[in-house]
């Protein structure tokens, strides 16, 4: 089990943040969470939020298909030489925890070819509440939600939600369509979180990603800093 977790930003844990030459590689970040929650929809906000300020590249990992890959390439959030995908052909978290050989090959690679970047993100294939990246793979990892899921699942824990440095509850608009409270699911979320944040966010508004983007540029000036 890869639990260990730092409180003091992204720089605080990576042990190889140069790449040979010297240089600071990019900032790596992770964002698993269940099946369907808005992971791809939160990186396409991203890319679009970002693009114009930030060099930035994405890794997208799917079991058996490039679904996440084509959905961002068809969307452009990107040019197309800065999305690639993994097929991981097992259970997504083997290769964002256990086996992590061939996102770290993807990620730099990417470096390789479109650098220098400032910044990857790493979407892992829709896993369980369990599921978490390795340390050695990103510098900081947020894990996303959605009130569809249940507005329990705050409550019911687990290292995602507990221990990611972000944890997002996404799709907010459907939450009068499905019954889920938020102030509950806000207040479940921030009682097993402690100081870590949380941030609710629906895609469907505009600027929807807002919060997200700011935590992100909170984490590369850290990174860079
Ligand atoms: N109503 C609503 N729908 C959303 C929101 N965010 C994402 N969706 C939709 O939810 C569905 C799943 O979104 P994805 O971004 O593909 O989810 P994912 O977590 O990447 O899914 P997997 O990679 O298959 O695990 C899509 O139809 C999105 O358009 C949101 O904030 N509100
Ligand atoms: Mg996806």
């Amino acid at each position: 089990m890869h639990l260990d977790h730092s409180h003091d930003g992204p720089a605080a844990v990576s042990a190889d943040a140069r790449r040979p030459d010297g240089t600071r590689r990019s900032l790596r970040i992770g964002l698993g969470g269940p099946v369907g929650s808005g992971k791809t929809a939160t990186v396409a906000a991203l890319c679009r939020a970002l693009r114009d300020e930030l060099s930035l590249a994405v890794v997208t990992n799917d079991i058996y298909t490039r679904e996440d890959a084509e959905f961002l390439l068809r969307e452009a959030v990107l040019p197309p030489e800065r999305i690639t995908a993994v097929e991981t052909g097992a259970c997504p978290h083997t290769a964002i925890r256990d086996d992590i050989s061939a996102n770290l090959e993807a990620v730099e690679d990417l470096e390789d070819e479109v650098g220098p970047l400032d910044l990857i993100l790493v979407e892992s294939g829709g896993d369980n509440l369990t599921a978490t990246f390795s340390r050695g793979l990103v510098d900081a990892q947020v894990f996303v939600i959605d009130v569809a899921g249940g507005d329990d699942i705050p409550r019911k824990g687990g290292p995602g939600v507990t221990t990611a440095d972000l944890l997002v509850i996404n799709k907010t608009d459907l939450a009068p369509y499905v019954g889920s409270d938020l102030a509950r699911m806000s207040a479940d979320a921030k009682a097993q979180r402690a100081e870590l944040p949380v941030v609710l966010q629906s895609l469907r508004s505009a600027d929807g990603v807002r919060e997200v983007a700011d935590w992100v540029r909170g984490q590369l000036t850290a990174w860079t800093a």
